[in-house]
């Protein structure tokens, strides 16, 4: 592992560097900058200017003499997806001392192969759901960290094995053994789920398409935690007058001595879990014939479950008004679960789409968590509530 130098200097420590800079008649001690660092690729390099001043100014010098403004701000964080030499400059703007200083930066391969597949899940939040204690399966006794452990199993490399988010807003964080690159104008990351089209409906592109949303956030702090901000990767549907931002729910545990109100049809009990949300709307995930496990996550102790993220509208028509066949119709692109995983590109998502709270755009050198989250608050009859599922995620830019 290459390491890299990071500068974050307390007021004493910057006095003794300077000390230290002064005995050593080393200007460059003084500054807190190195003049070459080497750091693998697809690995951050955060630096800071040790001093205030009026203005900064961190850019990378291109090989035409042009320069490329990286950051404006005190804080510069630097990495690039393939190994080379890079010239960097830093200036401090400051009517009584600035400063203008060139330093490299050596971006070199990995010591040991990066994995192009997801390697770590972080969280599996998942809301109330038909598969939810058996998409991982939940053994008596098991705590959150052990489902985490099976969602992280499940979904890790390339074992395929089906992650369910339940109902809106349930989530799964992760991330992989090095952080994604940004690359402008490109795809960066895939992440396949169950989607597919129903046989004859290739054209309108409808079946089971379960849009979940992205989130993304990169290690800022540097503590390995997904403790950082997030952004929401902005897909077809963002800007849409249908879509409500900053929505919530709760969802409440079920009452066991409650008696099961059946549909007669396909539901055991349509007054399963109950849950209201901020629009003032209530309903219900009910429970159907099919799936006879609880349906609330039973690793949890907590009696109700809230989550809040963009709700998109409902994708779902019943097509003979009777609850016994919904077609789910696909948003047009950025989001997963949404486009059959052989539609490589309706599967794949770029960095670049990342929005804050705001809905500005925000340019991310590259991220080291994602995050997704069912987008839809639907109920199906039959089929039940809508979920996204995942089995997968891969780096585009590992090979
Ligand atoms: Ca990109
Ligand atoms: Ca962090
Ligand atoms: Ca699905």
């Amino acid at each position: 592992m290459i390491g890299y130098k990071r500068i974050a200097i307390s007021g004493l420590a910057l006095m003794v560097m300077i000390l230290a800079g002064c005995q050593k008649e080393s200007p460059m001690v003084s500054l807190g900058l190195e003049e070459v660092y080497t750091i693998a690729r697809m690995q951050k390099l955060q630096l800071s200017s040790p001093f205030t001043g009026e203005g900064y100014r961190w850019s990378l010098l291109l090989p035409e003499g042009t320069e490329q403004t990286l950051s404006a701000s005190r804080d510069m964080l630097f990495i690039s997806e393939t190994t080379g030499i890079h010239e960097l400059r830093f200036m401090l703007i400051d009517g009584v001392n600035p400063l203008d200083f060139r330093f490299t930066v050596n971006v070199v391969d990995e010591e040991v192969a990066y994995s192009p597949y997801l390697a770590h899940v972080y969280e599996y939040c998942p809301a109330p759901g038909q598969f939810i204690n058996k998409m991982p399966w939940y053994d008596e006794g098991d705590t959150a960290e052990d489902m985490r452990r099976k969602a992280e199993e499940a979904l890790s490399g390339t074992n395929e094995e089906m992650v369910s988010l339940g109902a809106f807003g349930g989530y799964i964080t992760f991330g992989f053994d090095h952080t994604v690159v940004n690359v402008d104008g490109e795809y960066d990351f895939m992440i396949l789920g169950n989607a597919f089209y129903d046989a004859g409906m290739e054209d309108e592109k409808a079946g089971s398409c379960e849009p979940g949303i992205v989130m993304v956030s990169l290690d800022v702090n540097g503590n390995g935690l997904p403790d950082d901000e997030w952004y929401e990767l902005a897909g077809s549907e963002y800007a849409s007058e249908a879509t409500v931002h900053g929505y919530s729910i709760t969802y409440h545990a079920p009452d066991l001595n409650k008696p099961p109100v059946p549909d007669g049809r396909y539901l055991t009990d349509t007054e399963y879990i109950p849950w209201e949300d901020s629009l003032g709307e209530s309903g219900y995930v009910a429970k159907n014939y099919e799936n006879t496990q609880s349906y609330y996550p039973l690793w949890l102790t907590e009696q109700q479950l809230t989550f809040s993220g963009s709700r998109l509208a409902p994708n779902g028509e019943d097509v003979f008004g009777n609850g016994s066949y919904f077609k789910l119709y696909s948003y047009a692109w950025g989001y997963v679960d949404n486009h059959p995983n052989t539609i490589a590109k309706l599967n794949s998502f770029d960095i670049g789409w990342a929005v804050d709270r705001y809905g500005m755009p925000v340019r991310l050198p590259g991220v080291d968590f994602i995050r997704v989250y069912t987008a839809i608050n639907q109920y199906c009859g039959r089929i039940g509530e809508t979920s996204t599922e995942i089995i997968r995620a891969q780096d585009l830019h590992v090979e």
